[in-house]
C-alpha cells in the first residue's frame, strides 16, 4: 500500500509515474480525483502483507469483525448496510448513445445523460475519505484473453475483496504496458441510498461507474460488470464468449474431461464445481476438480478448433445458506482461513453460523444485522444471500489447470434451472442449435441473489439475463455463429436438480449425487450411454443411470425424469413471451427449432 501525494498527482511528477507506469491510467486517476475529491489516495500493490494491513484497518474502522483466530485464522465478518444485500437489477444500466445496443432486456440510459447524472453524484463524494487505486488482471496473466482493469473505490471492504477475487496488484501495469486498453472502474458506496444507486456500464468506452452500493455484484467491478457484461460485448465483437458458467474437471475411467455449466444465480454452480463424488465413485477413481465457479471465458482455439475455457477470477464469492460439511466439504475447507464472511451470524466465541450450516441452530448469537438472535425469534440468523469470499487457492480440489493461460477443452455444456415442476432431471439436446434454444429458453425461480421477490419463475436465457451487456438477439446470433468456428462441438445438456414432490421436498438428493447425472452426460459425449429420443431431446431411462447405493423413491425418480405433455406445452407457450419480447429480432434458428418442438407435440 502506498500513498500517492495529491499534489504530486496533480503535477504528474516522477514519483507518481514510478508508481503508476501507464500515462493513460495516471491521467484518468487525476480526473477522478478532481471529481471525487478524496482526502487521500492509496495505491494497492497487492500481496499478503498489504491484505492483512487492509483488514486490520477495516477492524479499526468498524468495517470488519475479526473472527476466532484459531478456528478461523485470518477470517473476518463484514455486515453490510441492511438495504445493500444483493444485486439490484433495477439500478443496473447499459449506457450507449443508441438503445439498440442494450436491446429489450437491459435497462438503458443514454451515455451523455448517464455521465451527466453520475458526474453530479460522484462530485465531491469522497470528501474526507480514502480513495483506493486497485489495478487488477482478470484471467491468468499471459493468457491471450486476460484483461486489465483499474478500480477506484472508497470502500475498504471492496479493496480487501478485490484482493481475493482478482489478481490484484501493480503487476497489472506490466500486463497493460503503454496500452490504453484497461477497463475504467469508478466506484463509491457513498451513503448506500437505494434511491441513488446506479451501476452503469459503458460498453463503447470500456468503463463502469458504480454508485451507492457495496454489494459484491454491484461493487466488485471486475466480476459481473467487467468479466460478464463488458466482456460479453467484447467477445461478441472479437468472436469469443463470456458466460455465467462454472468450469470443472472430471477424472474418470483414466480420462480427464472438462465441463462448463450455466445455472442462474444461487442455483448450484459453486456446489457443482466443488462436487465431492459419492463413496462408490471415489473408490472407482472418480474425482472432480474446480477451474471456476461462476464465470467462464470461452473461445475456439485455432489449432484443434475446439472450445476452450478459462476462469477469469481468482476467488469465490459463494452462497452460505445450505453449505455444510455434508453438502459441500470442499467449500467448508476453502473458507476455513483467509476468508471474508458477509452478513452471517456471529457466535459468542467468534465463530460464524448460517442457516443449514449445522442441523441444530446455536442457542444464541448475533444475527447478520448485529442484533441478539435466538432460534425461535422468527427471523433468519444469516441473510439468505450471505456469502463467503475466499481465494481459489484455498480449494483442496483446485484443478491443476486453473491457472493455465491456455485454459481447458470443454466436452459438455450444461444448462440448468431451479424448477419445482415440469422440467425433467436431465435431457440432452439433439444438436448445437437445439442446445442453444434450450439455453435461450432456460427458466428458473428467482433467488435471494438479486433484490425482489424470490421463487418466481422467470426466463433467464443462458443464466445470463442480468449479465448480457448488449442486445440479446445479437447475443443469441453469436451463440449460433460460434458453432461455425468449431470442428466438433460440445454436447449441450439441460438439468434440473430442484424438482419437488407433492410434499414440497426435493426429489433428487442433489450435491455429490449429481455426479450420477454427470456420468451419463460424459458417457453420452463419448458414445458410451443410451439415450431415448423424446420430444424434448435424448433422455436416460432409469437403467441408463448409475443409481447404486442411492436412497431415492423409484416412483418419484421416474416422475423426476418424465416430460409430461401438458408441462411441455406450457413451457413452449411461456417461452413464447421471449419471442414476443424480441419481436422481429429473433434469430431464425430459434424460430425453426420452436416449430420443430411444436410439431413433436
Ligand atoms: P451464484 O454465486 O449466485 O452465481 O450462485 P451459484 O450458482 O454458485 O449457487 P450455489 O452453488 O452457491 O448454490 C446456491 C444454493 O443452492 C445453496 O443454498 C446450495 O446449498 C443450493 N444447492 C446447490 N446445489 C444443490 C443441489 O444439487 N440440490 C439442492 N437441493 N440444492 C442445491
Ligand atoms: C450472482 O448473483 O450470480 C453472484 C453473486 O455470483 S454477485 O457477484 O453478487 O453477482
Ligand atoms: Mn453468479
Amino acid at each position: 500500500m502506498q500513498e500517492i501525494p495529491l499534489a504530486a498527482l496533480r503535477q504528474d511528477q516522477g514519483a507518481v509515474t514510478a508508481l503508476i507506469a501507464n500515462a493513460h491510467a495516471r491521467a484518468w486517476l487525476r480526473e477522478c480525483v478532481e471529481l471525487c475529491q478524496p482526502h487521500n489516495v492509496v495505491l494497492c500493490g497487492g500481496g499478503e502483507t498489504e491484505r492483512q494491513e487492509l483488514l486490520a484497518q477495516g477492524v479499526q474502522a468498524g468495517v470488519f469483525v475479526r473472527l476466532h483466530p484459531q478456528k478461523l485464522p485470518r477470517c473476518y465478518l463484514h455486515r453490510s448496510h441492511p438495504n445493500d444485500v444483493a444485486r439490484t437489477e433495477s439500478c443496473t444500466f447499459i449506457c450507449s448513445p443508441q438503445q439498440e445496443l442494450a436491446g429489450p432486456t437491459n435497462h438503458w440510459m443514454d451515455s451523455a445523460t448517464a455521465y451527466k447524472k453520475l458526474r453530479g453524484l460522484f462530485h465531491g463524494c469522497m470528501a474526507g475519505r480514502t480513495l483506493y487505486v486497485l489495478p487488477f488482471v482478470m484471467g491468468p496473466p499471459g493468457s491471450p484473453l486476460a484483461r486489465v482493469g483499474i478500480q477506484l473505490t472508497d470502500s475498504l471492504y471492496v479493496a480487501a475483496s478485490m484482493g481475493i477475487m482478482t489478481r490484484l496488484g501493480t503487476a497489472a501495469f506490466k500486463q497493460l504496458g503503454e496500452s490504453n486498453a484497461f477497463t475504467r472502474c469508478l466506484h463509491s458506496v457513498a451513503d448506500c441510498n437505494p434511491e441513488r444507486r446506479y451501476i452503469c456500464h459503458f460498453p463503447l468506452d470500456n468503463a463502469v461507474w458504480s454508485f451507492g452500493s457495496g454489494y459484491g455484484g454491484n461493487a466488485l467491478l471486475g466480476k459481473k460488470c467487467l468479466a460478464l457484461r463488458l466482456a460479453s460485448y467484447l467477445g461478441y465483437q472479437e468472436g469469443w464468449m463470456a458466460e455465467h458458467m462454472l468450469i470443472s474437471g472430471v477424472q474418470w475411467n483414466g480420462e480427464k474431461s472438462y465441463v462448463a455449466a450455466a445455472f442462474p444465480s444461487a442455483c448450484g454452480k459453486t456446489n457443482f464445481a466443488m462436487l465431492v463424488p459419492p463413496e462408490r465413485y471415489r473408490r472407482a477413481g472418480w474425482q472432480i476438480t474446480t477451474v471456476g465457479d461462476d464465470i467462464a471465458w470461452l473461445w475456439v482455439d485455432k489449432q484443434e478448433n475446439r472450445l476452450r475455457a478459462i476462469n477469469p477470477e481468482a476467488g469465490y464469492f459463494g452462497v452460505l445458506p445450505g453449505t455444510n460439511w455434508k453438502t459441500n466439504p470442499n467449500a467448508m475447507q476453502t473458507m476455513a482461513h483467509d476468508t471474508i464472511y458477509t452478513n452471517v451470524a456471529l457466535l459468542p466465541d467468534g465463530d460464524v453460523w448460517w442457516e443449514g450450516k449445522t442441523d441444530t441452530p446455536p442457542d444464541a448469537c448475533l444475527d447478520w444485522t448485529g442484533q441478539p438472535w435466538t432460534p425461535h425469534c422468527g427471523r433468519p440468523a444469516a441473510h439468505p444471500n450471505s456469502r463467503f469470499t475466499a481465494p481459489m487457492r484455498n480449494n483442496p480440489a483446485l484443478d491443476p489447470a486453473a491457472e493455465d493461460p491456455n485454459g481447458v477443452p470443454i466436452t459438455a455444456i450444461i444448462f440448468g434451472g431451479r424448477r419445482a415442476t415440469g422440467v425433467p432431471l436431465v435431457y440432452q439436446s439433439f444438436n448445437w442449435m437445439h442446445g442453444v434454444y434450450a439455453g435461450a429458453t432456460l427458466s428458473s425461480e428467482t433467488t435471494a441473489a438479486a433484490t425482489g421477490e424470490t421463487g418466481v419463475v422467470r426466463r433467464d436465457p443462458m443464466a445470463m439475463l442480468p449479465f448480457i451487456g448488449y442486445n440479446i438477439s445479437e447475443y443469441f446470433h453469436h451463440w449460433f455463429a460460434m458453432r461455425k468456428q468449431m470442428y466438433d462441438c460440445p454436447g449441450i445438456f439441460h438439468v434440473n436438480w430442484f424438482r419437488r414432490n407433492e410434499h414440497g421436498e426435493f426429489i433428487w438428493p442433489g450435491y455429490g449425487e449429481n455426479l450420477r447425472i454427470l456420468e451419463w452426460i460424459l458417457k453420452r459425449c463419448s458414445g458410451q450411454a443410451y439415450g431415448r429420443e423424446t420430444r424434448l431431446g435424448w433422455m436416460p431411462r432409469l437403467e441408463d443411470l448409475n443409481l447404486a447405493d442411492l436412497n431415492v423413491n423409484q416412483q418419484e425418480l421416474e416422475a423426476a425424469l418424465r416430460v409430461d405433455p401438458e408441462g411441455f406445452k406450457n413451457e413452449i407457450l411461456t417461452a413464447g413471451e421471449l419471442f414476443i419480447q424480441l419481436a422481429g429480432e429473433m434469430p431464425k434458428e430459434m424460430i425453426f427449432i420452436r416449430e420443430l418442438l411444436v410439431s413433436r407435440l
